[in-house]
C-alpha cells in the first residue's frame, strides 16, 4: 500500500472493498445500542450539487463515528422520486417520466457512491416504485377509513389560456408559468387528510422535542397557529337563531359597531333574501369568490364589503348591530364571522372609514390620550375600560376573563380555541404521484379500491399535452373500471397525491424496505425508531416535518407503530454561498461536485465543507480552502509514510512511570485531542473545531517530535507513545476523510475496515496540565502507584487509593483507621 497518494485511485479501491465487503450494511442485531442516522433522500433532478455535497458529508460523519463508538447505526438512502419536474421535461423534451427519472437517480447513485457514503444501499428506497407507493394508498384506505380523509371541494390554480390546473410551482408572480396568462381560481372536488385532528398534539409535542432548533419549532408553532378566544353568540331577532363570531379580544365587546360575514358563510343567504340589498351583495359574493386568499387577507388589500340589510342583537346592549360580508373575512378561520371593533383592530378601523361606519372608542390608554376621532387603531392590550358599562374602569386583561364568563353565564358564549393550521390538500390534477385508490360508481358512490387489489398501478401511457385536467383523465384503460362493490362500469379517481405524501413515511420504510406484509414490519420499527439524527434544509422546518410528525401520529394511532414523535435530534444545515449568493445555476456560481472529486477527490470535498463551517451556519466557497484541505491530505499521508508502524506494541499504560518529559508531552497531546475530536463530534456538534484540533496535532508531531527526532535521531520518542498517537490520529481522521483513513490504516498494518474500529477512549488523567504518578503505601510500605493530576484534592486521592487493585489486596479487609496524604506524591494508608 505504501505508493503514492492519489486520491482517486484510493477512493475507488476503497469503494469497492466496501460495496463487496457490504461494509455498511446494517443488520437487525440487538445487542448493540442501536442509532438511526438520517438525512433527508434527494429529489432525482439529475445532478448532486453542493447542498447535498454538504447535508450528506454531515450526515456520512455523524453515521461513521457513531458506529466506531460502537453503536449499530442505521444509514439509508433513497428517492423522493414523485414530482413535477418530471412531468414537465416530459411535456417540454417528450422523455417520459419513469426513463427521466430512471436515469436520474442511476447518475445521482453514482455520484454519491463516489463521495463514499456509508450508506446501506440494500435498503434504498424509490418512492416512485410501485412496491412503495402501493403503501401511500393503503395508508389512504386505513385513513379513509376512520375519516382521517375525506373530500371536499376547494379551490385550485387555474390558468383559462391552457385550460389546466397550475401547482403552486407554476404560478409565477400571478401568472401562468407556460403562456403568461392571468391565474384565477377555481372550485373542485378534492381529497383531504385531517391533519386538523391532532392540532393539539401537533403543537404540544413542539415542548418535547428540545434537540431541534428553536426557530423550528418556533415555525411550527405558528403554522398550527393557536389563537386562544371567546366564541360569542348575536341573536338574530327576525329568526330565532344566532350568529356565533369568533374573537381573541372579548374586552372590546362594547366597541362592536358592526358584524363582518365571509362571503362564503353558509348563512349570508337567508339573511340577503328579499332584501334590497340581495342583488348587490349576490354581486360582490361572486366577485370574491375568484380572488385568491392570501390576496384577500394580506394587509394591504383594500378593505371591501357590502351591507346584507340584516341586523343582530348585541348580546350585553340589545343594540341592533348591521352585518355586513367583507373580503378579509375566510370561512376556513374561526366561525367565519367576525364582530367588528373599528377602534381596536386596523382592518376593521379601514372598513368604517371607508363606508362611513361608527368607530367606538372603549379602551382608553395609560395616559388617557385618545380621543375621537380616531386616526387609526388603537390595539394594544393596556389601558382601561370605557364605555363599557359595569366593566368601566377594569384593564383589557382582566376585562377578558370577566367579560367572557359573563356571557358564559348568560348563555351567549363560551371560550374556544382555534387553530390557523388547515386539513392538508393531496390532491393533485398531475400525471407523475401516486393514484389515489378511488373508484366513482354511479350507484355506489365512492367507493375504495379494496386492499388486495392494491397497488393501483399508475399508467405509462399517457399523452402529455400539458392542457386539460389531470392527464389520467385522458387513459381510458385506467379511468374505466368495475366498480369494486357492485360491478358496474365505473370511473377511478384521476388525481394523484402530493408527493409530500411519500416522503411523511418514508423513514419509516427504510427500517424494512423489503416488507411485504404491510407498510412497515412491527418488530424491526421497534428496533430502530425512532430517528436520533435527522438533517436537512430549513425550507422543509414547515411542511415535511409537520406532515412527517403527522403520518408518525397517524401510524401510531393504527397501532403499527409506539412512538410519537419520528425525528428526536434535527440538524438544518447552512447553505453553500460563494461569492455571497447561495451556489445556483442561475446566478452562475455553481461548483459542479464532480468536477471536484476528479481534481482532488471526495475525502477533500468532505473534509471542507465540514471545516470552512459549522453545520448550521452557512458555508462560503473558497477555492483556497479546498485546496488547503487537499494538501493538509497530502501532508498526513506523508507523515504516515515517513513513519510506518513498528513492531514493539507495549501499552502506553506501563510506561507512565518512566518516560521522559518529550513523551509525557506527547501521550498528553494525543489524549488531548482524542478529547477534544470527540467532544467536538459528540457534544458541541462542530466538526469543523475538531478537524482544527487534528491540524494542530498534525502540526505538533511534524514540528515539535518528528523534526527534532531527525534532528537528535532521538530513539526514545520513536516508539510506543508515538506510535500509538498515529493510530490514534488515523482512527479520528476516518469520519472526515474516510478513504484515506482506510489507506493509512492499511498501511499501518491493521486489517480493514477502520469503520469498525473501535474510536479511541482518552484517558482523563492524561487531559489535565499535569500528571504525577502518586505511590500507595499500607502501613508504610509501598504497594502500589497510580497517576494523576498534579493538581488533584485529598478527597480524590483517598478515593483512588483506597481502590486501587494493586493495594486492596494488602488492606485485607481491615477497617482504614488513618489516611496520610502528601499532595502531589503519596498516599500512606494506615491499617490494623
Ligand atoms: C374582535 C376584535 C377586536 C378582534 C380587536 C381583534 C382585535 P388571531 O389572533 O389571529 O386568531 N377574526 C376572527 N375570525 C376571522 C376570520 N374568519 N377572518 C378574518 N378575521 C377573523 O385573530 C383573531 C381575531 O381575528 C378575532 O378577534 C377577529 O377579530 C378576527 F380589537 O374580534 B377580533
Ligand atoms: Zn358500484
Amino acid at each position: 500500500m505504501s505508493s503514492p497518494y492519489h486520491p482517486k485511485e484510493t477512493e475507488s479501491f476503497w469503494q469497492q472493498y466496501w460495496e463487496e465487503h457490504q461494509t455498511f450494511r446494517v443488520d437487525d442485531d440487538r445487542s448493540r445500542k442501536k442509532f438511526y442516522c438520517l438525512e433527508m433522500f434527494p429529489y432525482p433532478s439529475g445532478r448532486i450539487h453542493m447542498g447535498h455535497v454538504r447535508v450528506y458529508t454531515i450526515g456520512d460523519m455523524i453515521a461513521r463515528f457513531k458506529t466506531m463508538r460502537g453503536y449499530q447505526v442505521l444509514h439509508p438512502m433513497g428517492w423522493d422520486a414523485f414530482g413535477l419536474p418530471a412531468e414537465n421535461a416530459a411535456i417540454q423534451k417528450g422523455i417520459h417520466p419513469v426513463q427521466w427519472t430512471t436515469q436520474n437517480i442511476a447518475s445521482m447513485r453514482n455520484q454519491l457512491k463516489r463521495m463514499g457514503f456509508s450508506y446501506d444501499w440494500s435498503r434504498e428506497v424509490t418512492t416512485c416504485s410501485p412496491d412503495y407507493y402501493k403503501w401511500n394508498q393503503w395508508f389512504f384506505l386505513k385513513m379513509w377509513g376512520c375519516g382521517l380523509a375525506y373530500r371536499k371541494e376547494a379551490s385550485v390554480n387555474w390558468c383559462p389560456a391552457c385550460a389546466t390546473v397550475l401547482a403552486n410551482e407554476q404560478v409565477v408572480e400571478g401568472v401562468c408559468w407556460r403562456c403568461d396568462s392571468p391565474v384565477t381560481q377555481k372550485s373542485l372536488k378534492q381529497w383531504f387528510f385531517k391533519i386538523t385532528h391532532y392540532a393539539e398534539e401537533l403543537l404540544s409535542g413542539c415542548d418535547r422535542l428540545p434537540h431541534w432548533p428553536s426557530r423550528v419549532l418556533t415555525m411550527q408553532r405558528n403554522w398550527i397557529g393557536k389563537s386562544c378566544g371567546v366564541e360569542i353568540m348575536f341573536p338574530l331577532p327576525e329568526s330565532s337563531s344566532a350568529l356565533t363570531i369568533f374573537t381573541t379580544r372579548p374586552d372590546t365587546l362594547f366597541g362592536v359597531t358592526f358584524i363582518l360575514m365571509a362571503p362564503e358563510h353558509p348563512m349570508v343567504s337567508a339573511l340577503i333574501v328579499e332584501k334590497p340589498e340581495e342583488a348587490a351583495a349576490r354581486l360582490f359574493i361572486e366577485q370574491v369568490k375568484g380572488q385568491d386568499k392570501t390576496v384577500r387577507t394580506s394587509l394591504t388589500q383594500e378593505k371591501e364589503g357590502v351591507f346584507t340589510g340584516a341586523y343582530a342583537r348585541h348580546p350585553f346592549t340589545q343594540e341592533p348591530i348591521p352585518i355586513w360580508i367583507g373580503n378579509f373575512v375566510l370561512m376556513e378561520y374561526g366561525t367565519g364571522s367576525v364582530m367588528a371593533v373599528p377602534a381596536h383592530d386596523q382592518r376593521d378601523f379601514e372598513f368604517a372609514k371607508k363606508y362611513g361606519l361608527p368607530i367606538r372608542l372603549v379602551i382608553q390608554n395609560r395616559s388617557g390620550t385618545l380621543t375621537e376621532p380616531l386616526a387609526e387603531a388603537y390595539t394594544h392590550e393596556e389601558g382601561v375600560l370605557i364605555q363599557s358599562g359595569s366593566f368601566n374602569g377594569m384593564t383589557p386583561l382582566a376585562a377578558q376573563v370577566a367579560i367572557a364568563r359573563q356571557l358564559a353565564t348568560e348563555g351567549f358564549g363560551k371560550e374556544k380555541s382555534h387553530y390557523r393550521l388547515r386539513d392538508w390538500g393531496v390532491s393533485r390534477q398531475r400525471y407523475w404521484g401516486t393514484p389515489i385508490p378511488i373508484v366513482y360508481c354511479d350507484l355506489c358512490g365512492t367507493v375504495p379500491v379494496a386492499e388486495s387489489d392494491l397497488p393501483v398501478i399508475l399508467p405509462e401511457e399517457v399523452a402529455f399535452t400539458g392542457a386539460g385536467h389531470s392527464p389520467l383523465l385522458n387513459a381510458a384503460s385506467f379511468l374505466n373500471v368495475l366498480c369494486p362493490r357492485c360491478g358496474k362500469a365505473a370511473q377511478r379517481e384521476t388525481d394523484t397525491m402530493d408527493t409530500f405524501v411519500d416522503s411523511s413515511w418514508y423513514f419509516l420504510r427504510y427500517v424494512s424496505p423489503h416488507e411485504k406484509s404491510g407498510p412497515i414490519h412491527p418488530d424491526a420499527v421497534a428496533s430502530f425508531l425512532p430517528v436520533d439524527q435527522y438533517v436537512g434544509g430549513i425550507e422543509h422546518a414547515v411542511l415535511h416535518l409537520l406532515y412527517a410528525r403527522f403520518f408518525t401520529k397517524v401510524v401510531r394511532d393504527l397501532g403499527l407503530i409506539k412512538i410519537d414523535e419520528p425525528f428526536t435530534r434535527l440538524l438544518t444545515q447552512g447553505m453553500v454561498i460563494k461569492g455571497g449568493a447561495k451556489m445556483s445555476k442561475s446566478k452562475g456560481n455553481v461548483v459542479d461536485p464532480d468536477d471536484l472529486i476528479e481534481k482532488y477527490g471526495a475525502d477533500t470535498a468532505r473534509l471542507f465543507t465540514l471545516f470552512a463551517a459549522p453545520p448550521e451556519k452557512d458555508l462560503e466557497w473558497s477555492d483556497e480552502g479546498v485546496q488547503g484541505a487537499y494538501r493538509f491530505l497530502q501532508r498526513v499521508d506523508r507523515l504516515m509514510q515517513d513513519h510506518p508502524q513498528t513492531e514493539d506494541k507495549r501499552s502506553t499504560d506501563s510506561m507512565k512511570r518512566h518516560h521522559s518529559d518529550r513523551v509525557k508531552q506527547f501521550i498528553r497531546m494525543t489524549h488531548r485531542t482524542i478529547k477534544k475530536v470527540t467532544d467536538d463530534i459528540e457534544v458541541a456538534f462542530q466538526p469543523n473545531t475538531a478537524i482544527a484540533a487534528l491540524m494542530t496535532f498534525y502540526n505538533f508531531i511534524v514540528r515539535d517530535v518528528v523534526i527534532p527526532i531527525r534532528d537528535k535521531e532521538e530513539g526514545e520518542v520513536y516508539s510506543v507513545a508515538f506510535h500509538a498517537g498515529l493510530d490514534d490520529f488515523v482512527i479520528l481522521l476516518a469520519p472526515f476523510a474516510p478513504h484515506l483513513a482506510e489507506r493509512l490504516w492499511a498501511m499501518r498494518g491493521y486489517p480493514p475496515s477502520i469503520h469498525h474500529t473501535p474510536w479511541p477512549v482518552y484517558d482523563p488523567e492524561w487531559i489535565s496540565d499535569d500528571v504525577v504518578t502518586i505511590v500507595v503505601q499500607v502501613n508504610g510500605k509501598v504497594r502500589g502507584r497510580f497517576t494523576a493530576p498534579a493538581d488533584s484534592d485529598d478527597i480524590t486521592l483517598r478515593e483512588r487509593a483506597l481502590a486501587d487493585p494493586q493495594t486492596i489486596p494488602w488492606l485485607k479487609g481491615q477497617p482504614v483507621q488513618n489516611v496520610i496524604i502528601v499532595k502531589g506524591k503519596l498516599v500512606n494508608i494506615v491499617c490494623d
